[in-house]
């Protein structure tokens, strides 16, 4: 053996002859194998994938995921500033290939040379600062310097000086919370930022979005703040497995509820149920009413699921602030797609029952929204900006349709009538009661019921015939149709009730009633599609901010919009209206006495109610449909 071989060998030998310390005699160990760092992203990959800390105007730094692919130049960027994982949305799969590592939704565009960034928001995740849910714009509601538009305009500033690959020019984009990021960041935006796609966005939390719709509580936001304020993973409000009817029926009241699972001790969830009613601090955080206040400089494609389960009201109700001035100062397109929550960004090519035409979500990001930020975002060889417009998704049709102006149709009343009928022309007078009783609400799916996953994105899709024959539950329809009815627009509910409670909910239903014998599909035969659903709070019909008690016995006329809908109810269909008076547990019973919250009703506040609907006559309750004249 060589000298060098010995000595190379003589620590070990020094070690076998060294007496081992007392402690290691008594307590042997071994080597901790884990590594505290590992670099999934390999030299072999074909994308660049960069983390930075960008700094606010605050000092906060904010983490931000760039990706694209290796060697782009003179790029576009698209950014998504999201409290939902920046590490997540860019890193689908643990992969070297870019086209597997990012969202389906991106892989358009950064195989077309898109530089992909989402960031953090103030407080998620890898990023510093304090959360705070939909954190108002600085102002009123928010008394510091720094909100989502000012840490847009800074993280756009950052970018287009720091990222050489950038081409200068930026767009926003991003679905429901990140559609409310999205348009925030269209307020004092940095010249930059040359095109917005909010998709689902959250605008109104109290009228049509997800916390209340027009006043009623939707309970489904407990989960959601568990999520977002406790922590990842922590998302599942713990009432075990059941039925969530069961649950919350056991629980009470909503406050009942949050305080069994103590809910209460989140401030966010504090927030939502100290303001039943729909306050200044409600209405200061309507992105729509601050959008309107304002002259819009950012090209913006409006985009919104026909079934949209969460937000359903945002981007319609932006698109008519945007709009309400006549000509805004910069383009402004709508989308609405047959699609549940965010599916434009994912395979649309089916919904619960329904089958369309191809994959509806990629034919929206190939035909309409890619071509929108190209022609706006690229600077090598870009396309000609198409027109603005509203393209839609004629469901019942399968086909895209573009209108000029939305709605685009004629509102036509189709009047509740007598034997349970629908008619087009004003009937005689008449009534239907039924009682309501909170103990035993109307289930808005059949039970068992989970509002998670798969039942809560397709619930509003479901064969309604599972409340048939429930004596709560009253059906309108039309004779059998000879011809097409299409209606383009959100159809207005002018409903004429009266209760012997002091306050009451009422849900109407439009319903897309199939032929009993369709060969086309068997499975379908018969089906009742649910084209439009929403529910009104009957304590606000004098005002959304002036709650106040009913009186017994008196007809009040209740006004309120179901979503907005591109359907064709086909020759041999029916049409069909139902009235009810809760869809639960996704909404909070009305204890139907009055109590100043009903949030906070107590046990005893619970009472049947017998509701009357009036039809025809001074009273003539009708569902105005926005008929297009095909
Ligand atoms: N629409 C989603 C949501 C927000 C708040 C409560 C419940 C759901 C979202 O913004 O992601």
């Amino acid at each position: 053996m060589t000298m060098l071989a010995r000595l190379a060998l003589l620590p070990l030998a020094l070690a076998a002859t060294r007496a081992p310390p007392l402690a290691a005699q008594q307590t042997p160990t071994m080597l901790d194998e884990r590594v505290k760092q590992y670099d999934w992203v390999r030299p072999q990959a074909d994308f660049v994938r960069r983390t930075v800390m960008i700094p606010m105007r605050d000092g906060t730094k904010l983490y931000t995921v760039i990706v694209f692919r290796k060697g782009t130049t003179d790029a576009p960027i698209l950014l998504t500033r999201t409290p939902y994982d920046a590490d997540a949305s860019t890193s689908r799969k643990r992969s070297q290939k870019l086209s597997e590592i990012v969202r389906v939704g991106d892989v358009p565009f950064v195989e077309d040379g898109y530089i992909r960034v989402y960031q953090d928001v103030r407080g998620q995740h890898h990023s510093e600062g304090d959360y705070v849910m939909n954190r108002p714009l600085r102002g009123p509601l928010n008394p510091t310097k720094v909100d989502h538009a000012t840490d847009a305009y800074d993280t756009i500033d950052w970018l287009v000086k720091n990222v050489k690959e950038s081409n200068g020019r930026v767009g926003v984009t991003g679905v429901s919370y990140d559609g409310f990021t999205t348009l925030m960041a269209m307020i004092d935006p940095h010249p930059a930022l040359k095109a917005a796609v909010p998709s689902s966005p959250m605008v109104d939390g109290w009228i049509g979005d997800d916390w209340f719709h027009n006043g009623a509580f939707r309970t489904f936001g407990f989960d959601y703040d568990l999520e977002q304020t406790v922590g990842k993973g922590a998302g599942e409000v713990p009432k075990g497995t059941g039925d969530d009817y069961a649950a919350y029926l056991a629980a009470g009241s909503a406050y009942d509820y949050a305080h069994a699972y103590g809910l209460t001790a989140l401030p966010v969830v504090r927030k939502v149920l100290e303001r039943p009613a729909y306050d200044a601090w409600w209405q200061g955080q309507a992105v729509d009413k601050l959008l309107a206040a304002r002259t819009l400089t950012v090209p913006t494609m409006l985009v919104v699921g026909q079934w949209d389960q969460e937000d359903s009201y945002g981007a319609p109700a932006v698109y008519r602030a945007l709009m309400g001035s006549g000509r805004p100062n910069a383009p402004v397109s709508l989308v609405i797609g047959p699609w549940f929550h965010g599916q434009n960004m994912s395979d649309g090519r089916q919904l619960g029952a329904l089958k369309f035409e191809g994959d509806t979500g990629r034919q929206f990001r190939d035909r309409l929204m890619k071509p929108f930020l190209d022609c706006r975002l690229k600077t090598v060889a870009p396309p000609p900006c198409a027109p603005a417009g509203v393209f839609t998704y004629a469901t019942g049709a399968d086909r895209w349709e573009t209108s000029a102006t939305w709605p685009a149709g004629t509102p036509t009343p189709l009047y509740l009538a007598g034997g349970a009928t629908l008619s087009w022309t004003k009937p005689a007078a008449g009534s239907d009661s039924y009682v309501s009783d909170p103990a035993k609400p109307v289930p808005m799916l059949p039970r068992p019921i989970k509002l998670s996953g798969d039942e809560w994105r397709t619930w509003l899709v479901r064969d309604q015939r599972f409340v048939d024959g429930r004596p709560d539950v009253l059906s309108y329809t039309t004779p059998v149709l000879n011809r097409a009815v299409h209606i383009k627009g959100a159809p207005r509910v002018d409903l004429h009730a009266a209760t012997t409670g002091r306050d009451g909910d009422f849900v109407v239903k439009l319903i897309d009633v199939y032929p009993e014998e369709y060969a086309a599909d068997p499975t379908m035969a018969g089906y009742q599609l649910g084209v439009g659903i929403e529910i009104f709070r009957g304590r606000y019909v004098n005002g959304f901010a002036t709650p106040a008690p009913l009186e017994p016995g008196r007809t009040y006329a209740f006004g309120w919009s179901l979503p907005n809908a591109d359907h064709v109810f086909k020759p041999g269909h029916r049409i069909m209206v139902q009235v009810q008076s809760s869809l639960f547990p996704l909404y909070d019973r009305n204890p139907q006495s009055w109590v100043p919250s009903i949030m906070a009703a107590k046990p005893g506040d619970y009472v049947k109610a017998t509701q009357t609907i009036r039809w025809g006559g001074d009273a003539a309750s009708a569902v105005w449909l926005p008929v297009a004249a095909d």
